[in-house]
């Protein structure tokens, strides 16, 4: 079938919930996707950095096919066999006790959540239903109604409600705004270490540690969302070890399965995962054979290529290009390891085109609010591959911006006379 009759069927069959590129991708491998039309692209999404040790690794794949032919799922009505290894694997990695194995990135933060109000009730001694999670504005956690109830973002919101109560919002990097939103109710803070979704935003310097700090004096968790940033993709294991910070509880998803398999989970030492007891979560694929099979080939993945150290050179490599560019339609650049956005200017009037003349040129990339491209592509990405990108960029905004000069002498010239 074409690209046009394979959109024809997403239009007439598929919810309408994205506004994405019309590229049709049939295969991919490492840094590479392929339409139905044979066309090569530089996957600089990573199905929003889920997908960092590169499409279809071998080894993933192994894993993968290894286990769906032993078993798939028992649910955690029984045990399996994987699902201890890649809990101790994943601790181990990480330095914490305890994990609790789900499968999309909300249901992880929905279950952080639970967990830190269940901490305030039994531990802090908050008043029944008086919990409060201090949250950021222009956060984004996922799509589950209660997540919604905290974002910031109309659209998210509007028409969804009644919303879930108990969480207050306060600016992203304001520290004098965190130290007055905690009150004796607070439970918790959920932050992500850098925004992804809100444009690739970075907080000023030490507010991570700052707000660790607060978070240690008022008896509240720290709770960060890694799901996007971690696992190597701003050149740290987690993004909060820039800021040399340890959050009480961690929320993981997306690259802990390289894309294979929705596996998420959240990390906690002890004394917080061991206040959950039988019957007070459960899900009937969380912490399935296949998926934990998946995970484990996906860490080792990450640790014996060096991903993480990977991410970081080559991540300063590219934000090094892009920074040197000199256009006009370039607000800034921003990012660590390989989480770059350039936001563009007013007068770029938007990034989406820049997105689409990429896509011409064989990169695929997609823009987030409005105004910011986004670059995360597979953190096996090489240095050649690097380079070869950045001359794309460099290209299209050229390009782009001697066709909106000729228009713009056209039109000049059209009203002159
Ligand atoms: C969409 C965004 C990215 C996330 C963080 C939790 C979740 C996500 C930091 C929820 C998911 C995805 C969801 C997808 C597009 C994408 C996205 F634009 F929506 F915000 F990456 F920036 N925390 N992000 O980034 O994980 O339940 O999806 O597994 O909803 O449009 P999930």
């Amino acid at each position: 079938m074409s690209t046009e009759k394979y959109i024809e069927l997403e239009h007439q069959y598929v919810a309408n919930i994205y506004h994405p590129l019309d590229v049709v991708i049939e295969r991919a491998e490492g840094v590479w996707m392929y339409d139905v039309e044979g066309k090569r692209y530089l996957d600089c999404l990573s199905a929003y950095s889920a997908v960092s040790q590169g499409h279809c690794h071998p080894r993933i794949v192994d894993a993968l096919v290894d286990q769906a032919q032993q078993i798939t799922l028992t649910s955690r009505a029984f045990r399996n066999d994987q699902l201890g290894p890649f809990s101790k694997e994943l601790c181990e990695l990480l330095g914490y006790d305890m994990v609790l194995p789900l499968n999309s990135g909300a249901e992880a933060v929905e279950a952080a959540i639970k967990l830190a109000r269940k901490w305030g009730y039994e531990v802090k001694g908050v008043p029944n239903d008086q919990a409060e999670i201090i949250v950021c504005g222009g956060n984004f956690h996922g799509r589950t109604t209660t997540i919604i109830s905290f974002s910031s973002e109309p659209k998210y919101r509007k028409h969804f409600g009644p919303f879930t109560p108990g969480f207050k919002f306060v600016p992203f990097g304001d520290m004098d705004a965190l130290v007055d939103a905690v009150t004796p109710n607070t439970v918790a803070f959920l932050v992500e270490p850098i925004q992804g979704e809100n444009g690739i935003n970075m907080p000023p310097d030490g507010y991570l540690k700052f707000a660790e700090t607060l978070c240690r004096r008022e008896r509240m968790l720290l709770i960060t969302d890694e799901i996007q940033v971690g696992l190597g993709r701003t050149g740290k294991l987690l993004a909060s070890q820039h800021d040399n910070v340890r959050a009480d509880i961690v929320v993981l998803g997306k690259a802990l399965s390289g894309g294979f398999y929705p596996v998420s989970a959240i990390v906690a030492d002890k004394p917080i995962m061991g206040l959950f007891h039988p019957g007070d979560h459960g899900s009937t694929f969380g912490g399935n054979p296949l998926g934990a099979a998946v995970a484990r080939a996906a860490l080792r993945v990450l640790v014996d290529e060096k991903l993480v150290e990977n991410s970081a050179v080559q991540g300063r490599r590219l934000i090094e290009r892009l920074r040197r560019m000199e256009s006009p339609y370039i607000h800034e650049v921003r990012g660590r390891g390989l989480l770059i956005g350039v936001e563009v200017t007013a007068e770029a009037d938007g990034a989406r085109r820049f997105c689409e003349a990429l896509a011409e040129r064989g990169v695929l990339c997609k823009e987030t609010h409005g105004t910011v491209i986004r670059f995360a592509p597979p953190l096996v990405i090489t240095s050649e591959q690097i380079d070869w990108l950045a001359e794309q960029v460099e290209t299209v905004f050229d390009q782009i911006e001697a066709q909106d000069q000729i228009e713009h002498e056209e039109e000049m010239a059209s009203t002159a006379v």
